[in-house]
């Protein structure tokens, strides 16, 4: 159902809770069961917070409070986050919108909320000490504020933020044009790219890690545990991107060349927009793309070829090339299970974990995810574009790997390593 304003002030007439979007029909399951009605952007594995009408205000509630969250199957920590969820629920509104937020603090220390790129007034900004009183444990404050813009914004705390981010605490705020769309959008996707430190057999993310983290996210899940970003042929579609995570990251789509059309700063006039297929998503910044969907799986990632891999250690020595086989049984007498890997790659890594090899406790595999053609060896920032003919306007169901037309595969067409006369540099 499309958002008008005479739907939320029938809504509002009924009694009902309005939402301004309805949010993902699988999302997390500790999600709340309000959601009920198909809304304008759709947050990856997330949802959508609804809110009261009081009056002509729009009135939102967030919680802050610890949570259990489950990166992908065989990893969980004990996360912060707002309303049961990292990310917290996302909030959309209409430019032109009168907001109150309550925000109520159910953490064990004091905290606030930034709006990250609004603009409002200055004691609505949400730095704790500079603009207001932390919010305190047990305590409820409410924001209250015109939305004088419309785009893709964030929210995040700002207060002992180094650990409360790393612990998940961030979310979308999305305020869509008062107008309507210039360009007619059919499918609106958004989510946060984020990083943790999950280190092996622990249960809880480290926030003093700077550089070295293990588990990097759409909306806080790894690959393969992401959704899919599903669409018709021909549908335009727009990925919302914002980065809370500490290191900037260079998002790359296939199959299209995209064109960015906005960022925190709102829709760039078109004079801005530009055709990429990769695009840096700094730290702290937002990305608005938008693409005509062609059929077919299309793969959809960070570029830092170590943001696609779940957790691994670092700084261990290089094993391509060396033969192990001396010090392996060497190795098992300490460490009995141990298996060298690595001299040819590491590809071998997701055979090891794929036939029950086990890994440290809650920790997921460095590799992980299965194609329609065998391992995918992607762990972290990673999902699939699936765009098809035959699908129902709004249909976000997954449609299974795609059917390619016939010859348009690669194919193997030799076994034989000495295949062919190819020019070769002679050293
Ligand atoms: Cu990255």
């Amino acid at each position: 159902m499309t958002l008008t304003r005479r739907n939320i002030l029938l809504g509002a007439a009924t009694g009902l809770v309005a939402t301004a979007a309805g949010g993902s029909a699988r999302a997390a399951a500790s999600s709340p069961p309000t959601r009920s009605r198909a809304g304008k952007v759709r947050t990856l594995n997330g949802w959508t917070l609804p809110y009261r009408l009081v009056g002509e205000v729009k009135e939102f509630h967030l919680v802050a409070e610890e949570i259990v969250h489950e990166f992908a199957p065989g990893s969980k920590a004990t996360c912060w986050g707002y309303n049961g969820s990292t990310p917290g629920p996302t909030i959309e509104a209409v430019e032109g919108d009168h907001v109150r937020i309550l925000v109520t603090n159910r953490l064990p220390e004091a905290t606030s909320v930034h709006w990250h790129g609004l603009i409002l007034p200055s004691g609505m900004d949400g730095i704790g000490g500079l603009t207001q009183a932390r919010i305190q444990p047990g305590e409820t404050f409410a924001y209250e504020f015109v939305l004088r813009q419309h785009g893709s914004h964030m929210y995040h705390p700002h207060a002992d933020e180094m650990t409360q981010i790393a612990y998940g605490m961030m979310g979308l705020f999305i305020i869509l044009p008062k107008g309507g769309e210039e360009v007619r959008i059919d499918r609106d996707y958004a989510f946060l790219l984020h990083n943790w430190a999950l280190h092996p057999g622990t249960w809880r993310p480290d926030p003093s890690i700077m550089q070295d983290f293990s588990l990097w996210t759409f909306n806080s899940k790894v690959f393969p545990a992401i959704d899919p970003l599903v669409a018709r042929t021909g549908e335009r579609v727009r990925v919302r991107i914002g980065n809370l995570s500490m290191w900037n990251h260079p998002i790359h789509m296939h199959g299209v060349e995209y064109v960015e059309t906005g960022s925190d700063g709102g829709r760039w006039p078109r004079s801005q927009w530009r055709r990429e297929v990769t695009s840096i998503v700094g730290v702290g910044q937002m990305r608005d793309i938008e693409f005509t969907a062609v059929a077919g799986d299309w793969a959809f990632h960070c570029h830092m070829a170590h943001h696609t891999m779940g957790p691994m250690g670092h700084g261990v020595p290089n094993t391509t090339g060396v033969d192990q086989s001396d010090v392996e049984g060497k190795i098992q007498q300490m460490l009995p299970g141990y298996m060298a890997m690595g001299e040819n790659g590491m590809s071998i890594h997701q055979e090891h974990t794929d036939g029950g090899m086990p890994g440290p406790g809650n920790t997921l595999p460095m590799m992980a995810g299965k194609g329609p053609f065998g391992n995918m060896e992607m762990g972290g920032m990673f999902t699939v574009i699936k765009v098809r003919d035959d699908l129902a306007p709004g249909d976000f169901t997954d449609p299974g790997w795609y059917r390619h037309p016939p010859g348009t595969v690669a194919r193997r067409v030799s076994s034989d390593p000495s295949f062919g006369a190819p020019p070769r540099r002679q050293i």
